[in-house]
């Protein structure tokens, strides 16, 4: 079970604690008995993609929060119903630093070369799900950068950039094809994880080379 979410209680004392990575949830009886009462199959029809949120209510029923909805589990643990529900942001808002090491993140629109930005992993983020194809930065949504011959842009990496102790990615945009102007002051990049959920991130910019 990786990236354990806080652990639910119902009135008899069950604990409930779901896994956000590995997708599943767990319950432990009061005779400390552990079992996995739901996937990554979720009901066999909606699959369990990323728990989001776990809460049990005054019936003992457990709601499980996943990507696409709300699944209801009577207290015997069977799913009892699904609502469809697309959670705006499942811990998914990402902290990115566009130049990292620079305050001021000045960009040179006039260069040929390449924005290194960085997404922030965290203990509710691992970078080594990220899909690196789906990532797109600025207003045209510019892919990485992919220069066989260039040592610094040839791939994504993983660098622990601001020294937290949690793996970042490190990737690189050509300034030309960012689609940033002298009047931006900030820029995005989205993308998805393997498993489908998306994210997004921003931050600030100085556009150089406007006059
Ligand atoms: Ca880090």
């Amino acid at each position: 079970m990786t990236f354990p979410l806080p652990i639910v209680t119902d009135s008899i004392g069950n604990l409930y604690v779901g896994a956000i990575w590995s997708s599943n949830v767990s319950r432990r009886t009061p005779d400390g008995t552990t079992v996995q009462v739901m996937d990554a199959t979720g009901d066999g029809v909606h699959p369990l993609d990323y728990t989001c949120g776990i809460a049990v209510d005054a019936n003992d029923n457990v709601h499980v929060l996943g990507s696409d909805g709300v699944f209801q589990l009577d207290p015997g643990g069977t799913v009892t119903r699904f609502v469809p529900f697309k959670p705006l942001a499942c811990g998914l808002g990402v902290a990115i630093d566009i130049k990292p090491g620079s305050g001021s993140n000045p960009v040179n629109l006039r260069s040929r070369g390449v924005v290194p930005t960085a997404i922030l992993g965290s203990s509710s983020l691992r970078v080594d799900q990220i899909d690196v194809d789906t990532l797109a930065f600025g207003p045209a949504h510019a892919a990485p950068a992919h220069d066989p011959g260039n040592a610094v842009t040839r791939a994504a990496h993983t660098q622990d950039v601001n020294a937290d102790g949690f793996p970042d990615l490190m990737i690189h945009f050509a300034v030309q094809e960012t689609g940033i102007t002298c009047g931006d002051t900030g820029a995005s990049l989205s993308g998805a994880l393997h498993s489908g959920t998306t994210f997004e991130g921003t931050d600030t910019i100085t556009p150089l080379g406007c006059k």
